[in-house]
């Protein structure tokens, strides 16, 4: 297990308001591909372009559909890890925690965590494309069984069994808004905390790589998980080159 830099667990213990703030390299050791490492990212084996965009969804609803019954499926057979439990652990050791996500798997939530801040969404709250935030009624659709999507994998979407138009994946697509009350909660609460811990996140999607900038403005000590450096290196005090699974249960032993 890799020993802290002298400080940082003090760091922790001293502080009332700690924000986790956590991105897709959070969950790659639950075997959850992340978007960007070069080999198995998501971006880099698929056109984001083509699949998580509005427009891609209004071209070709049942690829993107598939695509996302396919990465749900993986995120159903995956365990938390020990970053995901000891993100949990720290939010017992210091009540003024809040966790904040960019991710859309439900390991946080799995892990013990109650109520993360979800910044894109998730991939379990598919909603009708008729009216923002209408959750739709319709049945699970096992889909992603074998080998990854490309070209050929299409699942139709359902239809809402309300109003009977497509249901989409409750995720905020490239060129949407994030939701309003999760970004202002995120952003309070950034401003407003002493320590943020920013893991596994490379830091380049917007607004949610604001968060870390809003924290280490004003004033808190910002601590960075991350096995690569990140353009975020340059405003953390301390850069953790570690897996989140290794460097995050050091935080709370
Ligand atoms: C918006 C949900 C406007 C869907 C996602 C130019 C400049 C600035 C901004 C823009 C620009 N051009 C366009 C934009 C805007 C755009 C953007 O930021 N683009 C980027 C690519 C430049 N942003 C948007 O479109 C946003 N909306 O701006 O709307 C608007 C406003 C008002 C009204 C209407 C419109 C919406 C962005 C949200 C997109 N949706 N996800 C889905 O999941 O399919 S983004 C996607 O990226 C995921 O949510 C992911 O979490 C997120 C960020 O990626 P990371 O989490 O950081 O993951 P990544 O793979 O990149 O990095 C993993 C890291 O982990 C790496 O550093 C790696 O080293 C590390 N790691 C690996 N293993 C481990 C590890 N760390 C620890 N432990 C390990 N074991």
């Amino acid at each position: 297990m890799s020993a802290l830099p002298p400080g940082v667990a003090a760091l922790l213990g001293q502080a009332r308001r700690v924000v986790v703030f956590t991105g897709a390299g959070i969950s790659a050791e639950s075997g959850v591909p992340t978007f960007r490492d070069d080999l198995t990212g998501l971006w880099a084996r698929f056109d984001a372009e083509r699949l998580a965009t509005p427009e891609a969804f209004h071209t070709d609803p049942d690829l993107v559909w598939g695509w996302y019954e396919w990465r749900r499926a993986r995120v159903r057979r995956a365990e938390p890890n020990a970053g995901h439990r000891a993100t949990a652990a720290i939010e017992a050791l210091v009540p003024g925690t809040v966790v904040i996500t960019q991710n859309v798997d439900d390991l946080h939530e799995r892990a013990g965590s109650h109520a993360p801040i979800h910044l894109h969404g998730s991939l379990f709250a598919p909603r009708c494309v008729a009216e923002a935030g209408h959750p739709a009624a319709f049945p699970a659709v096992e889909g992603g069984q074998g080998d990854e999507p490309g070209e050929g994998r299409r699942i139709p979407p359902p239809r809402c069994a309300d109003c009977g138009a497509l249901v989409r994946p409750g995720v905020v697509w490239f060129g949407e808004a994030l939701p309003g009350a999760a970004l202002s909660a995120a952003v309070d609460a950034a401003a407003a905390c002493d320590v943020l811990l920013t893991v596994g996140t490379s830091g380049v999607v917007y607004p949610a790589a604001e968060i870390p900038r809003i924290a280490a403005h004003s004033g808190a000590t910002v601590i960075q998980i991350n096995p690569e450096p990140t353009p975020l290196d340059r405003i953390s005090a301390v850069n953790l080159r570690g897996s989140a699974a290794q460097m995050l249960p050091t935080l709370v032993d």
